[in-house]
């Protein structure tokens, strides 16, 4: 039977169903994930979404998206866990080993190449945009209907995950989804102007000071910038306010590679974003991290300098 069958009548046969994003939700992960709470709930299922991290400004505006429970407040047992967007099962944060436990049935639900394959079930797919893309393919695939709040957020996945339909994932089959998403009445400008014309003043300022001290290298192939505790305590920017900075580097002319580390209490952030030949998948592995080619993430336990000095080391391997 095709997977995607064995996922809709697993979903059938389930009444408590958690869903789970993963911690630094972004736009792709928090539109799949409400596009499939929706899903699950005109279906008549009780849904937990789990509320791992703290989910930023830009995206309150998706419904159902600030609806999350804490793992606390879970049922002792769920028929089954839906995870969206994440490449290993640890991803969706320090709660994982509980919902391991607690969970009867794992569904994965990804377009990340370096996917574990961590699900009872795996609806992986590495071509698609994003993990929006996978959850139309599925909810169209079993027939599921697509409401309009379901289509918002399917667009904000698919939008946000392509860079507004700039990455070289995309193709005819990105813009007919997208199509069909106008037709099932996506708001497109309710997304534009809460993701790309309501920054605020704090996040601006952040981000001018990041942009400030960027530092070149391997011939201005490469720039490099951070964020560190005191940027957010002088600008009065949250954390999560860093969202957007690293694609601001990645568009400068004649750069290849953006490398951004965001310093957290006992961790280093790091994330990357290619043009056209560097994998930065390669870059992220030094760390343990992976993503896509075009785009990468890693955590680190050294300090914010030596960090940087053994990313570097790395990109010299790698170029
Ligand atoms: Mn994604």
């Amino acid at each position: 039977m095709d997977e995607k069958l064995k996922v809709y009548n697993t979903i059938q046969e389930s009444s408590t169903i958690g869903i789970a994003s993963h911690v630094n939700p972004d736009g792709d992960n928090l539109g799949s994930c409400v596009a499939m709470l929706h899903a699950l709930k005109n279906l008549g299922k009780k849904v937990y979404f789990l509320d791992n991290d703290e989910v930023p400004e830009d995206f309150h505006f998706l419904d159902s998206v600030k609806d999350r429970f804490s793992v606390d407040s879970f049922p002792a047992a769920l028929d089954l866990l839906i995870v969206l967007d994440s490449s290993d099962f640890e991803r969706i944060g320090e709660s994982h080993s509980k919902l391991l436990e607690i969970s009867k049935t794992i569904v994965n639900i990804d377009h990340h190449r370096s996917n574990q394959g961590y699900g009872d079930y795996n609806l992986v797919m590495e071509k698609a945009t994003s993990t929006g893309e996978v959850v139309y393919d599925f909810l169209t695939t079993v027939n599921l209907p697509i409401t309009e709040p379901m289509a918002t957020a399917l667009y904000t996945a698919i939008s946000t995950d392509t860079g507004s339909f700039q990455y070289d994932s995309v193709n005819s089959k990105t813009h007919r989804i997208i199509a069909d998403l106008y037709d099932k009445k996506a708001d497109s400008q309710l997304v534009v102007q809460n993701l790309y014309q309501s920054k605020s003043v704090e996040k601006v300022r952040l981000m001018a000071r990041v942009l400030d001290k960027i530092e070149f290298f391997f011939d201005g192939l490469v720039a490099f910038s951070s964020c560190t505790q005191e940027d957010l305590n002088e600008t009065g920017a949250k954390s999560s306010d860093t969202e957007g900075i690293i694609e601001q580097i990645r568009n400068i002319k004649g750069i290849e590679l953006a490398v951004f580390v965001k310093e957290k209490e006992n961790l280093n952030r790091i994330s990357l974003r290619s043009k056209s030949f560097i994998d930065c998948t390669k870059v992220a592995s030094v760390y343990s991290g992976g993503g896509h080619v075009r785009a990468s993430g890693a955590t680190s336990y050294d300090s914010l300098s030596k960090t940087k000095e053994t990313l570097l080391k790395r990109i010299e391997q790698v170029l």
